[in-house]
């Protein structure tokens, strides 16, 4: 049988999960096994999964001012020379990386990021295609995927991006930062600390910091003033810091953390040693605190991933079921109603008639078997129809006011029409009477649920095992806790 799209979808994720972490490929198949529940309720198409709703690889993005050693800092960060780096604006399109074990690095068109179930891209390339319309480019301009199989990489995407600069791209550079900001996970911002307040920063500071401050996720930007060693030779590096710090205050950041940095394979040496030793220390702290919070980035997805998992679960068996039980109660009882009130009526109709008339059911000869035959027949197929009709009426109306509905958001929405939609089939409703459960829902499915909730358990213990060390010799520290005062990254004035 041919693979449907779905399945090669979930293929090719496991397969790149497979390469990276045991327990999420596992998790995947948690995922599908919760979808059979969902097409059984008729909550999910067949064509749908809740394995490709979420993005599974945290991502992320390194943005900030052209030549500010965005690239320097990610090739540092993986240990080879991935993106090319320079003195001049290099960058001119958005570079996604991703991990593969394969040893040579591939470069793949913006386009491909597209089929890749790693991540919600569509909505990128969505996006860039209204860009491109205007602008005459292809997505390609904009985009392209990297491989590399640096350890570092595992379990996460990085996004190298062009500087902010005023050239001809720079509508759509600014564009899709903004889209590849809502997706990330983390957001590093980097400034050039050779030029604290020039005007090229207006643009960085306006969409990168006054922009992002009021946000409710803006505790995922980072804010990195780098090459902290050209400034500690030619200026007083802690003024360099002030004037920075202002600019930020300017633009509305006013609280929050900062780093500073330089990047040690290209960094210049600075001459006086006590500078040398204060700017070393801080700038390596810092340049720790930069890279924990990375990694940690890549630990709380994988949780954040399973307890998805775990709410899913729940949710089917503590939302999605109860409220399609509700509906279909709502719905019989709207049938009930409207045929007793349409049933009295024809009875008093039917009682007037014959007494205006004098005719009574004589007339029909139903002593005449075959006459009752016909008079039967005709009764249970007029009364069918009736009841077929009022059961589609009350189900649309049912169906209108939950398209009305505004607290529940889109998926859950049109899953919960789909699956009323299975319950208020032609065959079910002939059978009204007999509906207690919604379709697919029984015991067995409460079981499974309970499996799949049982094998959350045992995720969580595996990546438990997996991220710290259950031996109690922990000789590391937390990730994201600053040692002392002295270490501690700089909060803005
Ligand atoms: N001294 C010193 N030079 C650096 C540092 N970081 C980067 N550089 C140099 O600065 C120049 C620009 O670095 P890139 O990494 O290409 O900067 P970028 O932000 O990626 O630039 P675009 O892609 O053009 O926006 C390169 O020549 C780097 O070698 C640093 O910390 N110290
Ligand atoms: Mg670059």
């Amino acid at each position: 049988m041919p693979q449907t799209q779905l399945e090669a979808r979930i293929n090719t994720l496991k397969q790149h999960l497979k390469e990276e972490n045991d327990i999420l490929y596992e998790v995947v198949e948690s995922f599908r096994e919760l979808d059979k529940i969902a097409y059984k309720l008729g909550f999910l198409s067949q064509e749908q999964s809740y394995a490709t709703r979420l993005s599974w690889w945290p991502m992320i993005s390194v943005l900030g001012l052209y030549s500010a050693g965005k690239s320097t800092f990610i090739n540092h960060y993986l240990g080879q020379e991935l993106q090319r780096t320079g003195t001049q604006a290099v960058d001119d399109k958005f570079t996604v990386i991703c991990y593969s074990g394969d040893e040579a690095v591939k470069i793949l068109p913006g386009i491909a990021l597209d089929a890749d179930p790693r991540f919600p891209f569509y909505q990128i390339s969505r996006d860039i295609a209204e860009i491109t319309t205007k602008t005459g480019q292809r997505t390609d301009a904009y985009l392209q995927l990297k491989t590399c199989s640096s350890e570092q990489l595992r379990g996460k995407i990085l996004i190298d991006s062009p500087g902010f600069d005023a050239d001809n791209q720079r509508n759509s550079t600014l564009h899709i930062a903004q889209h590849i900001i809502d997706l990330s996970d983390l957001v590093m911002v980097f400034f050039d600390a050779r030029h604290p307040e020039p005007g090229a920063m207006r643009d960085t500071l306006t969409h990168l910091v006054s922009e992002t401050i009021e946000r409710p996720d803006s505790n995922k930007f980072m804010y990195i003033l780098n090459q902290m060693d050209i400034t500690a030779r030619d200026d007083n590096p802690e003024e360099v810091v002030a004037s920075w710090q202002r600019s930020l205050a300017q633009a509305g950041l006013t609280a929050g953390r900062f780093y500073r940095v330089y990047s040690p394979e290209v960094c210049l040496p600075i001459e006086d040693p006590k500078t040398r030793e204060r700017i070393d220390k801080k700038c390596q702290a810092d340049l720790e605190e930069i890279q924990n919070r990375m990694k940690q980035v890549g630990v709380e997805r994988a949780y954040r991933v399973i307890g998805i998992l775990e709410n899913t679960a729940k949710d089917i068996e503590h939302h999605i079921v109860p409220r399609l039980r509700n509906l279909v109660q709502s719905w019989k009882s709207q049938v009930f109603w409207t045929e007793m009130v349409l049933g009295v009526f024809i009875v008093v109709l039917a009682a007037s008639w014959f007494g205006m008339t004098s005719i009574s059911l004589k007339v029909f000869d139903l002593q005449n078997p075959v006459n009752l035959w016909i008079f039967g027949g005709v009764l249970i197929t007029v009364s069918a129809f009736l009841h077929l009709k009022i059961c589609k009426w009350a189900a649309n109306s049912i169906l209108k006011k939950l398209q009305c509905e505004k607290e529940i958001n889109e998926d859950t929405r049109e899953g919960l029409m789909r699956a009323f939609r299975k319950n208020t089939t032609s065959p079910r409703a002939l059978f009204i009477g007999l509906i207690n459960e919604p379709v697919g829902w029984g015991n067995r499915m409460h079981k499974r649920i309970g499996n799949i909730l049982g094998n959350v358990n045992s995720y969580v213990q595996k990546l438990n095992d997996q991220f710290t060390n259950p031996s109690g010799k922990a000789t590391d520290k937390p990730a994201s806790s600053p040692k002392t005062e002295e270490d501690a990254p700089a909060t803005v004035a």
